[in-house]
């Protein structure tokens, strides 16, 4: 049978969870970047093999990044971007030589995934990562005052933003700015408020088609070079699944993907299924994308998020959120066997739980909330292979 690759993300030698901690984890794979490496740069040889032996020493194998950044210039086309494409394809032909053939991408302007609170406290006792809709709205309207912000909501969502931005202290003030603003895990810019605006700016003329049309036009450029070494692009869907900020966004549905398939037709033109992301829209049906797009997968995180009425969503325990979980763990298996492949897989964004909660770690990448969905998801496939036929 040809079951999930069992992986997990590692910040490198700075993370908190330590290589002895995966390895108990039970994974076979690391997921991994250079995230020392300024954003645009190739990656030498010599620092991919570095990470590759930190890993081999400890009995696992650095198989995916995640992510090589793409350089703001390739997003809105301009200054370096030729540049850092060319940058890029090197980036990719040193990893292939190191044995490194998936590598994560996403194509969100400015900001990578976003979230309004990191510590939202669970009936449980636990804490998750939480998107407020009038906490980013107040951010928006009343902390950066962005031009044009009005146009953007609903009276309705105005004046809840009002309401809200009157609830917030100093110190609220300065949390919700950080936490959109200032980096999350993995996400390779930060600002300061004053930064911001201006690189918002630089997306003032770029609506959604032209986006899509500087992705095709960058993917058009590495796919071959992914093609000749037998390497795959994935790309990671938008976090949250809908425009934010004015910003305009391009993987939130199977329709972009659809189009990017379409547009860049080469087999390296991958997609990282994030079930947590694509599932906060109730449109997105991830089952039926994982079928759809079986072929092009070649990694997943499987995560479960919980929308609310007011348009806000939290990440869930696994089994009791949104995603089908369950269906989507079959349709992966059914994938796996059509195509003869075992898909990598990672726990995604845990819940502070137990031991986490008095200990640093990076928002979403405790060690016990990863654990918990990681049994779960290996007891789920588990149980659901039984019911497959043996191949
Ligand atoms: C969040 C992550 C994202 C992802 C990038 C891929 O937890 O899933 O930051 O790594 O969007 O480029």
């Amino acid at each position: 049978m040809y079951l999930m690759k069992q992986s997990w993300r590692w910040f490198g030698p700075g993370d908190s969870v330590t290589l002895d901690n995966i390895r108990q984890a039970g994974v076979t794979d690391i997921v991994s970047a250079l995230h020392h490496i300024p954003n645009g740069e190739v990656w030498p040889v010599e620092e991919i093999l570095k990470r590759r032996r930190q890993c081999a020493e400890k009995g696992l194998v650095w198989s995916v990044v995640e992510s090589v950044p793409v350089h703001e210039h390739i997003k809105t086309r301009e200054g370096d971007c030729l540049k850092y494409i060319e940058n890029y394809k090197q980036t990719i032909r040193n990893l292939a030589e190191c044995g490194i053939h998936t590598i994560t991408y996403n194509f969100m302007p400015v900001l990578d995934w976003t979230r309004t609170n990191l510590a939202y406290p669970m009936p449980d006792g636990s804490r998750a990562l939480r998107f407020e809709k009038a906490a980013l709205a107040a951010f928006d309207l009343f902390i950066l005052k962005r031009p044009g912000a009005l146009n953007d909501y609903s009276e309705e969502e105005t004046e809840r933003a009002r309401a809200r931005y009157g609830q917030m202290d100093e110190s609220e003030i300065r949390l919700v700015t950080r936490n959109i603003i200032a980096g999350l895990p993995g996400s390779e810019e930060s600002f300061t408020l004053g930064e911001f605006q201006e690189v918002l700016d630089r997306y003032k003329d770029i609506d959604a088609e032209q986006l899509r049309s500087n992705l095709i036009f960058f993917l058009r450029q590495v796919c071959p070079v992914c093609d000749e070494v037998g390497s795959r692009m994935v790309i990671h869907p938008d976090d949250p699944p809908f425009p934010i900020l004015g910003l305009p966004r391009i993987m939130s549905t199977a329709d972009d993907f659809r189009k990017l398939v379409a547009a860049v037709p080469n087999p390296s033109n991958g997609l990282n299924l994030c079930t947590g992301s694509l599932g906060v829209r109730a449109d997105n049906d991830c089952p039926a994308m994982m079928r759809e797009f079986g072929e092009r997968i070649d990694f997943v995180h499987l995560r479960s998020t919980k929308r609310d009425a007011g348009g806000n969503f939290h990440e869930a325990n696994l089994l009791e959120g949104d995603v089908p979980v369950y269906e989507m763990m079959k349709a992966m298996l059914e994938v796996e066997q059509q195509r003869r492949v075992s898909i990598y897989l990672r726990p995604d964004h845990g819940h502070q739980m137990c031991g986490d909660l008095d200990r640093d770690y990076n928002p979403g990448y405790s060690l016990y909330g990863r654990l918990r969905s990681l049994a779960e998801l290996r007891g789920l496939e588990h149980a659901i292979a039984k019911t497959l036929p043996q191949v």
